[in-house]
């Protein structure tokens, strides 16, 4: 392990810090916000740890004004946070919520005061739970009513806010949500899921339309590439990884960035939509329209073997069991979450991706980005988060390395800023650079908040 160093980025790199609404506003209940499938799956016994919610967590619905001033001092030129729907249109569709409108507008007004441009990102997993009991992603209507709402935002906040992310990793809602029932909602319908991956980026596609209509500066979706690594270099793990990519990648970008969905193994998600009576004329037209940006998130690369069908009766079995299992890495260092630590992996995923789509991948940002470590409080009340130092320096320098290769990247925005909910996981897991603690709210900067506010400042 080298010792964290500050690299250097070319003039006008973005340096930001990144939430997102449900990790970090609490006030489920105020301001006529409507509940979202995380309101309800977290009150789901045995859903998150320790049955931990969102109701409260950083209380930035109220404390948001110190929370720009920590953005300030930090130096960053961009945040990106994420508009509850729920807050905008409780019922997902129809009557709109002024308060709800007017808490960005002030935020938005805050930040820009403060020298921070804001990127907005429309969709971080919190569906309305009223559009949930329609079918939520499962149906189109979802999608449709998705650019309505992308529009009732960009109406709002698009003369002051120059960036904007459709949905945040797609993939995450649609097979973490509707096929394994990790994520709001708990579904775990194999199948069924296959149409929710193609209704969001129908939605995306509506959203698109509806942010160009409004005249808004740049416009672009945030993926969650995996970097999957074969555990042998047999034909079968190699097979494996092209399943895996296949599902967790390229069913995202090659309909983004190529226009169709990937043709391989007869088995894949993406052959499976091909399939799909959910398939309607124009949509691939509609998704692939061109984007200013793409929001890439990394952390980790995953390492994949060959795996049998979970079922041993093929009638039993799902279109999202593409027989490939993750297998753990050995030898190098793990974060809080158990991720191994490969900084390398980055700069290889980004230069595929290049490879992959050439000029048709747009500039990239790097939407999120950081660890989860076991940080403590020391006895100077300070927290000295050397590993996440080391894991951000590292990183950027993996990320410079891409750069150097090729890849337009145009900015970089750390998860997090804050301590948050970390979905399933609760409160257990800390990926802020500012320490919460969520008895007193009060926030602590931690080492690696001075250590990026620093790299901010050697470029200036
Ligand atoms: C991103 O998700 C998200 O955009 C962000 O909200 C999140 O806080 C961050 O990364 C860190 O995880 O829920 O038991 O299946 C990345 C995908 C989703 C992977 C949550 C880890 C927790 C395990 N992450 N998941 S579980």
């Amino acid at each position: 392990m080298t010792s964290p160093t500050f690299p250097a980025f070319p003039e006008g790199f973005v340096f930001g810090a990144a939430t997102a609404s449900y990790q970090i506003e609490g006030a489920v209940a105020e301001g006529g916000r409507g509940p979202s499938i995380w309101d309800t799956y977290s009150r789901t016994p045995g859903a998150t740890y320790q049955g931990h919610t969102g109701d409260i967590a950083c209380d930035h619905y109220h404390r948001y004004a110190d929370d720009v001033t920590l953005l300030k001092e930090l130096g960053v030129g961009s945040y990106r946070f994420s508009v509850a729907w729920p807050r905008i249109q409780p019922q997902g569709s129809g009557p709109v919520n002024p308060a709800g409108l007017d808490f960005y507008d002030r935020l938005v007004d805050e930040l820009l005061a403060a020298g921070i441009e804001p990127a907005v990102t429309l969709y971080h997993w919190d569906l309305p739970q009223a559009l949930e009991d329609r079918g939520g992603w499962r149906v189109r209507e979802t999608a449709e009513l998705f650019g309505e709402y992308a529009g009732i935002m960009a109406r709002r906040l698009g003369d002051r806010v120059p960036r904007w992310i459709t949905l945040n990793e797609p993939w995450c809602s649609s097979f973490l949500g509707y096929s394994v029932g990790r994520h709001a909602p708990g579904a775990k319908e194999g199948t069924p899921a296959l149409a929710t991956a193609h209704h969001l980026l129908v939605g995306h596609g509506h959203a698109v339309t509806a942010l160009r209509a409004e005249g808004v500066r740049e416009v672009g979706i945030t993926l969650n590439p995996d970097w999957n690594v074969p555990a042998t270099d047999s034909a079968a793990d190699r097979a494996a990884v092209v399943r895996a990519d296949t599902q967790h990648n390229l069913v995202w970008t090659d309909p983004l960035f190529a226009g169709a969905y990937p043709a391989s193994e007869n088995d894949t998600w993406g052959e499976l939509i091909e399939r799909q009576d959910f398939r309607r004329e124009g949509d691939l037209a509609l998704i692939s329209q061109p984007l200013d940006f793409v929001g890439v998130n990394y952390y980790r690369p995953t390492m994949v073997a060959d795996a049998p069908y979970r079922e041993a009766d093929p009638a039993q079995r799902t279109a999202t069991d593409n027989r490939y299992a993750e297998v753990a890495y050995t030898g190098v260092r793990r974060t809080a979450m158990n991720w191994p630590v490969v900084p390398e992996t980055f700069t290889q995923l980004l230069v595929a991706l290049k490879e992959r789509y050439g000029d048709a991948l747009p500039p990239v940002h790097i939407t999120e980005n950081g660890s989860a470590e076991h940080d403590a409080v020391s006895g100077d009340g300070e927290v000295h988060d050397a590993d996440r130092v080391q894991y951000l320096s590292d990183h950027l320098t993996a990320l410079r390395a891409a750069m150097d290769a090729g890849v337009d990247v145009r900015g970089y925005y750390v998860w997090s800023l804050l301590d948050n909910f970390e979905w399933a996981l609760g409160y257990a897991k800390r990926f802020g650079i500012v320490r919460v603690d969520y008895e007193t709210q009060k926030r602590t900067p931690k080492d690696s908040y001075r250590w990026y506010q620093e790299l901010i400042a050697r470029h200036r």
